[in-house]
């Protein structure tokens, strides 16, 4: 279902003047209220769509700006206008805090409730959100979405597994929302207390705030019955909702982009990346009030697919996200991705999906452990397993096979990688 056909299927040439509009008040509004924005815009130029142009001549915003103002020097509302705060949880330094006026949160909700209806949730049904609730967005942002959209919410939120499945079994949910990582352990969960997924009435899955693959999608769906779609966002830009993927492609991530305006750059040379190659996200805010942001690099690498697509939807497909810059590990110079890595497990049957990556050795010669555990039976095959990791990552990487139940589960974002290096 398209829940703002008029919106999400309006003509190209329509939603860039709408973009250009709304990217003309955008500024505007950030350069009376925000010393850094004053400081740094240059002036508007051009007329119409072309405005879209101008943007190409401002410079990046990056989460170091954020942390520089911190705690609210990006606000551009008087405090008493702000209606929520968001922050996010700092594990990669100083946390930034993330502010919402009243419109800022009624547009929140109508991403979220496209959303929703694009992952394929009606009104009426119910969705279990077992999305953490608290300062991160996952949980309020799929809560107010799923509302707006006229869909009861269980507000779950993470933890207390069997107590979820539990719920999911005796309230007959449609939806579930979550990380990926958690779905499984709720699908594991399941399992250990001696049920199927014919104990369950799940035909949704909204899964995202972290990166997964293909094969991990298939396993999620054939475990819990359910069609699985991915959901992308990131508090700075507004929380979950600036992008998801659609029930009937699943191959790609619609942006909002009346709402949110989308680039893609090559993270080195900073110039735009042809549609289809791989760089990273630049997101800018069209109708955000308390805290616009303006060409914020998100550190998150993705590619855009302007083919039209068989939902109707005109907006513009994001691929999967493969990481984030700062995600990626470095083999021996070779770059890797841990996405890259989760595909080629997920695809040997042998292996269940729970993994981690360990840093191990001296810190000057650093060796990358693939830790994951098998299913028992077939028994894994280590060597053929570090084989076809060698050939799609180009480079060696150890492999220790784990019996079941060591890999740490996760209720939220995984961490997929620890480190047991010993110092020099
Ligand atoms: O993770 C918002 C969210 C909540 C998205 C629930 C989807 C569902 P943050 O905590 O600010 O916000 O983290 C944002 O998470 O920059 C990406 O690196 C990563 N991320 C989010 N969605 C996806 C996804 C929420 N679908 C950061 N695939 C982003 C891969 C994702 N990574």
């Amino acid at each position: 279902m398209i829940w703002d056909r008029g919106m999400e299927s309006m003509d190209r040439a329509r939603l860039r003047e709408l973009q250009a509009k709304r990217l003309t008040w955008t500024v505007n509004w950030a350069r009376e209220r925000v010393a850094f924005y004053r400081d740094r815009l240059p002036p508007l130029r051009g007329e119409g769509p072309a405005i879209l142009d101008w943007l190409t001549e401002v410079p990046f915003m990056t989460k170091q700006d954020l942390r520089d103002l911190y705690p609210l020097g990006l606000l551009a509302v008087p405090r008493h206008e702000v209606r929520r705060f968001h922050a996010s949880s700092g594990t990669r330094g100083k946390p930034t805090v993330v502010a919402y006026t009243e419109h800022d949160l009624a547009m929140w909700a109508e991403v979220v409730a496209r959303s929703l209806a694009a992952a394929g949730m009606q009104p009426g049904e119910t969705l279990q959100n077992a999305y953490g609730y608290g300062l991160f967005t996952g949980g309020l942002g799929l809560h107010m979405g799923a509302e707006r959209l006229g869909v009861a919410v269980i507000p779950a939120s993470g933890g207390q597994t069997e107590r979820q499945v539990q719920l999911l079994v005796d309230l007959k949910p449609e939806g579930l929302s979550c990380t990926p990582s958690y779905a499984l352990y709720i699908a594991e969960t399941l399992e250990q207390m001696g049920l199927t997924r014919d104990a369950l009435h799940l035909k949704t899955g909204i899964f995202g705030a972290e990166p997964w693959s293909e094969n991990m999608r298939r396993r999620l769906e054939e475990s819990l019955g359910i069609r699985a779609v991915d959901i992308y966002g990131l508090s700075e830009i507004t929380g979950p909702g600036v992008a998801i993927e659609c029930a009937e492609a699943q191959n790609g991530l619609h942006v909002f982009e009346d709402y949110f305006y989308v680039e893609v750059i090559n993270p080195r040379t900073l110039a735009p990346a042809a549609p289809g190659e791989l760089g990273e996200l630049v997101l800018t805010t069209l109708s955000k009030e308390a805290m616009p942001m303006i060409r914020y690099r998100t550190g998150d690498l993705a590619s855009l697919n302007p083919e039209p697509c068989p939902c109707g939807r005109t907006m513009v497909r994001i691929s999967r996200i493969h990481g984030r810059t700062d995600d990626m590990l470095i083999v021996r110079g070779v770059n890797v991705f841990p996405s890259e890595i989760e595909r080629v497990l997920l695809d040997d049957p042998a292996l269940t999906a729970h993994y981690q990556l360990a840093w191990e050795g001296h810190a000057a010669r650093p060796e990358l452990v693939v830790e994951v555990e098998g299913r028992g039976d077939p028994a894994p095959d280590t060597a053929s397993i570090q084989h076809r990791l060698r050939e799609a990552l180009g480079v060696h990487v150890g492999v220790r096979i784990m019996s079941p139940g060591t890999i740490p589960r996760s209720q939220g974002k995984a961490a997929r990688v620890v480190n047991r290096m010993r110092e020099v």
